[in-house]
């Protein structure tokens, strides 16, 4: 199988090209603009003559289209991905979740090639801390930030596609995920990095916001799941049950690295903060079988945070502009 990964020099489309290529015969072709949350160093060492990178826009129709042509599959990750980015700029996350999407529909239309589309829990809008409630397929789209509403409107692009056109896709909306080649913006390696840097964590607001968090090779497992056996047209929800408050991960972060479990500053919250999210993924286990590999996220969090203590050289070119940007926001 010939699969087209977009996003794939980001951190979940790396892991998912890891994936295939130690689960799987597929050849991959990454395409990816190289923003500045991609790292090629992500891809360094994986087979050549099973991944190439194709550095480009999504957005641009007439290559799109000429890759999908030549691909039996497309797994469409690329996107601008973090929320507090979309709060001080979010025209990229118009162009690049709408437009971009948009350009990948017309491309697998024109060729009848089988999309699957990557998205997120976010569109559901937040959760009260006590609602028995979690997010299922049928639960209302309620996005929140410009992040969220890009990525929801993406969804329904790719509802009208199959409806209106016949387009071969599926779609997905996974948690919170965590795990190696994760940009040092992002809480989890953001935390890491600083401690390790001898700085403190940060941590938004009162910290009482609850994330689902489920390993990025789970992601991946659960892609390639839909991808072989999904239904067309449907949506799948993917989580790990792996619900924990933010001051709950600090200070497992905090103890792995025999820090203090008070050694953090609170700092100034994210404008419309969503309080909470979770996945009840019931759907993917039932119809497809499918199981999380790191079901333990205290021993997956370990296990990444040894990753981000081996790999300084991939993280740290990152984490100067990174803090930079956070201190002019007041959240460093
Ligand atoms: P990321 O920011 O780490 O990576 C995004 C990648 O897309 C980068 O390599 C970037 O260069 C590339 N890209 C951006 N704009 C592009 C464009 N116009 N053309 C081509 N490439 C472009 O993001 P991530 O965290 O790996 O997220 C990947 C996908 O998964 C996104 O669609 C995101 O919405 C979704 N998702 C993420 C999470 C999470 O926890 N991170 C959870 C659920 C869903
Ligand atoms: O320094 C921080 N301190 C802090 O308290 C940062 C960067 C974040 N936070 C909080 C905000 C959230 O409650 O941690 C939580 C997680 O924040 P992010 O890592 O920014 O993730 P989130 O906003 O939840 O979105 C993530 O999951 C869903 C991904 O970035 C999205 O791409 C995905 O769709």
């Amino acid at each position: 199988m010939r699969v087209l990964v977009t996003g794939g020099a980001g951190f979940i489309g790396s892991n998912f090209v890891h994936h295939l290529v130690r689960h799987t015969d597929a050849v991959v072709t990454v395409l990816d603009k190289l923003t500045y949350a991609a790292s090629q160093a992500s891809l360094e060492g994986l087979p050549t003559e099973r991944v190439s990178l194709v550095v480009g826009d999504v957005a641009d129709q007439p290559l799109v289209e000429r890759l999908a042509g030549e691909h039996d599959a497309i797994v469409h990750f690329a996107a601008e991905s973090h929320n507090d980015n979309s709060l001080t700029e979010p025209g990229p996350f118009i162009q690049t979740n709408l437009v971009g999407t948009f350009c990948v529909l017309e491309a697998a239309r024109k060729h009848g090639t089988r999309l699957h589309h990557i998205s997120t829990d976010e569109v559901y809008g937040d959760l009260e801390l006590d609602d028995p409630q979690r997010f299922t397929e049928a639960t209302p789209y309620n996005p929140s930030s410009p992040y969220s509403a890009a990525k929801a409107g993406s969804d329904h692009l790719v509802r009208a596609w199959v409806r209106s056109f016949g387009v071969q896709a599926t779609i997905s909306n996974c948690s919170n995920n965590y795990g190696p080649w994760q940009h040092v913006e992002k809480f989890i390696p953001r935390q890491i990095t600083n401690v390790l840097g001898g700085q403190r964590p940060k941590v938004y607001g009162t910290g009482t916001n609850v994330r689902d968090w489920i390993h990025a090779e789970d992601h991946s497992s659960a892609v390639w799941t839909i991808l072989q056996r999904g239904r067309i047209g449907e949506t799948y929800l993917i989580g790990a049950d792996g619900e924990r408050n933010n001051l709950d991960v600090v200070a497992l972060i905090l103890g792995h690295l025999g820090r203090a479990p008070d050694d953090f500053d609170l700092v100034a919250d994210r404008a419309g903060h969503d309080l909470r999210y979770a996945i009840d993924s019931t759907k993917l286990r039932d119809e497809l079988g499918w199981r999380p590999a790191y079901p333990d996220f205290e021993a997956g969090l370990a296990g990444t945070i040894e990753w981000y203590r081996d790999h300084e050289a991939w993280w740290r070119p990152h984490k100067q502009a990174t803090e930079a940007a956070y201190a002019a926001k007041g959240q460093a």
